[in-house]
Order: structure tokens, then sequence, then C-alpha cells
């Protein structure tokens, strides 16, 4: 029974996916007389809480219910006043709770004072599926770097190209079109200046009422065309283009509507590190990199990516000059490879994805 009413509230939290960031994503479900009596949802970054629209779709007096919410009450004053206040108001008689909230200005209390004030709270009800819906929240809320996470397609061979660069469409139509939930649910989007020059992207999510994320350009010596789709869009659709100085283009740029943000330099390269600092203090909470074989070759070696995304077309393209999704130096050793665990596979159309999560 505890299952089935904890499941209905994380299908509930997925609703948000993509709208929240960087809260987390939350469900909560009222039961009385083992009938739902309310539901709802975190909706919006800024909105009610879970349980406040829950107790909010009520249609019958919680008083003496269960609330079943994935993730701890917030006992804060935040944009919103603590949901434990709402809890005891509405007089709920038992809480069962997904997961504790690792932000520091909950972390137990909320429980603990639920707990004084005599409702009986159980705590870890599928604690590893609750935790899975807000893998971005739960990183970023203690690190001081974004949630980064990899996407590529390929070749059933491991190719991104042929050997003459075209790379337009390895996957078929549904896989392209889930990239786009993908984007939806990244707070920004990731890509070096060489697959600007090369295909122009818009890089937006083009799934109805989605959000688009914003659009980050690793471009160390501004190379970015004034009249690429990015540039041009940028007053609608905020993009930061990363550079390691300022020239006199980055006014034009800024003029256009983007922002141009100086990282410092790595041997001789922008430090990605310090990018995805600079994106963590400005509360974007996770990354996807949708770049080609070079970035996504030193976004690995920074150690920050948490996911990778890979889609496997069915398709063999061959040739020594053919380029694969990770390129760079390479390592030496087998045993200093970067270690996945997964897959989660999904089978889209004719092509596979496959989920991984980096050890
Ligand atoms: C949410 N939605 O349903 C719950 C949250 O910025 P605020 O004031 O809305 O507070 C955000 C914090 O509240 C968030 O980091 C998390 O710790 C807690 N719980 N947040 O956005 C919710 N229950
Ligand atoms: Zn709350």
């Amino acid at each position: 029974m505890e299952e089935q009413f904890m499941k209905r509230a994380i299908r509930l939290a997925r609703k948000g996916i993509g709208y929240t960031n960087p809260n987390p994503v939350v469900g909560a479900v009222i039961v009385k007389g083992g009938r739902v009596i309310g539901e709802g949802f975190h909706e919006a970054y800024g909105g009610l809480h879970a349980e406040r629209n829950a107790f909010k779709n009520c249609t019958e007096d919680p008083q003496g219910a269960d609330l079943y919410v994935t993730l701890e009450p917030c006992c804060h004053y935040g944009k919103t006043p603590p949901c434990t206040e709402a809890i005891m108001e509405h007089g709920i008689r038992r809480v069962y709770v997904g997961n504790m909230d690792p932000n520091p200005k909950v972390a137990g209390r909320g429980v603990q004072i639920l707990r004084e004030h005599g409702i009986q709270v159980e705590t870890g009800i599928m604690e590893e599926e609750c935790r899975k819906i807000n893998d971005i929240f739960f990183h970023y809320i203690s690190h001081e770097t974004p949630y980064v996470a990899l996407k590529y397609a390929m070749t059933l061979d491991g190719k991104i190209a042929v050997k003459t660069g075209e790379s337009k469409w390895i996957t078929g139509q549904e896989a392209r079109e889930h990239v786009h939930t993908l984007r939806h649910k990244y707070a920004a989007i990731l890509a070096g200046i060489g697959t600007v020059l090369c295909d122009d992207p818009m890089l937006n999510a083009r799934v109805r009422g989605g959000n688009n994320p914003v659009r980050v350009i690793c471009d160390s010596r501004l190379r970015i065309p004034l009249s690429s789709k990015i540039v041009q869009s940028a007053k609608v659709i905020p993009t930061i283009v990363a550079a390691c100085e300022r020239t006199k283009k980055a006014e034009k740029l800024e003029e256009l509507g983007c922002r141009v943000l100086i990282c410092p330099e790595k041997k001789g390269q922008l430090d990605l590190m310090e990018l995805f600092r600079a994106l963590r203090k400005e509360k974007i909470d996770s990354v996807l990199v949708e770049g080609g074989a070079d970035i996504n070759d030193s976004v690995i070696r920074t150690g920050a990516v948490k996911k990778i995304y890979t889609y496997v077309a069915p398709k063999l393209f061959g040739g020594k000059q053919s380029r694969s999704p990770v390129e760079g130096e390479g390592i030496e050793r087998i045993s200093d490879a970067v270690m996945l665990d997964g897959p989660e596979i999904t089978k889209i159309g004719e092509d596979l994805l496959l989920e991984y999560e980096v050890r």
C-alpha cells in the first residue's frame, strides 16, 4: 500500500522535470481511509511546494489523513512558508517520506519538527526511486559544480561522422526528438565553437511547452559568427559565450544579446572546471554537453561528468578518419579508463539509448 501511494507521488513529481531547476522535483499524495483525497507536485521554480499544491487540491478535509511525499517536507521560510506548518495546520496524522532533504536548511529538521508535534513519520519509502528523479538536485545542493552529462549519437562501430565530416543524421527521427526532452531537463547546454562553425545549430528544446536551456558556447578566441543562428536568437534564448579574453567582438556579441563570460586559461585552453564553477554560481544546476570529439574529451578529463547518454544507430561507417565520440590524447593503460555503471537501455525507434553513470 505504502509503495503504491509513493509510486503515485513519484509519477506526479516527474511532471515537474525541467521546470523546477535548480529546485528539486517533488510529488505529494494525501490519503484518507485508503483513498486519495488530494495530490500535487512542485510545478515550477518559485511556485508552491508539492505539499501545498496537494492541500490546495484536496476534495475532502485532510484532518487525520496520511501524506506521502517524495522529499522531506521543508521547515524553512524560502519563497514559500515551511511545509511542516501546512502539514500541522491541516491535522495530518502520518507522513511517509521518500528521501531526506540534503539541503542544509532542512537536512532532517523537517522530520524532527513533525515528530516533535506528535506526527508519525516513516522515512526511506522507495528511497532509491525517489533519489533517481532528483539526481540533478542531489548533486547540485552539495557541490560547487553543476551536474554535468554528456550526450552523443554514434554508429555501432563508434563513429559520430563519416570521413568527409558529414554527421547529419546518425540516428532516426524518434531518437532526435528524444534529445529535446533531455535538453528540456537540463538547465544549460554546452557546445564547442567547432560545432557552431560546422553545423550552425540552434541548441534549443523543441518539445511542446518545454523550457529552453541556457546555451553555453565554449569559444576561447571569440570566433562565433555574428550571423550564426545562436547569436541571432540570443535575445530570445539566454546565451553565454565563454572566452579566455575580451576582444572588441565581445561588445558586438553583447549588443546582439549574448553574455560574454571570461574564464581563465589552462594549458592554452579554456578552463572548463572554472566555467562549470561560474555556471554553478549562477544557479545553473545542470549542463548537458553536446560537443564534438575534442570537447567531449576535455569535459571528461575535468572529472565533472556524472552521466553519459549514448544513442546507438544500427549503422556502420568504418574509416580511420571518421571521428569517434571521445578523442583527445587518449590513455596509455586500460587501467586508466573512465569506468561507468549501467547501462539502462531503452529502444527508441530503430536506435538504442544507453544511459551510464560515471563511477
Ligand atoms: C521545492 N519544491 O515541493 C519542496 C522543496 O526556493 P524555495 O523557497 O522554494 O525552497 C526550495 C527548497 O525547499 C529546496 O531546495 C528543498 O530543500 C525544499 N523542498 N522544494 O522546490 C518542493 N518540497
Ligand atoms: Zn516545502
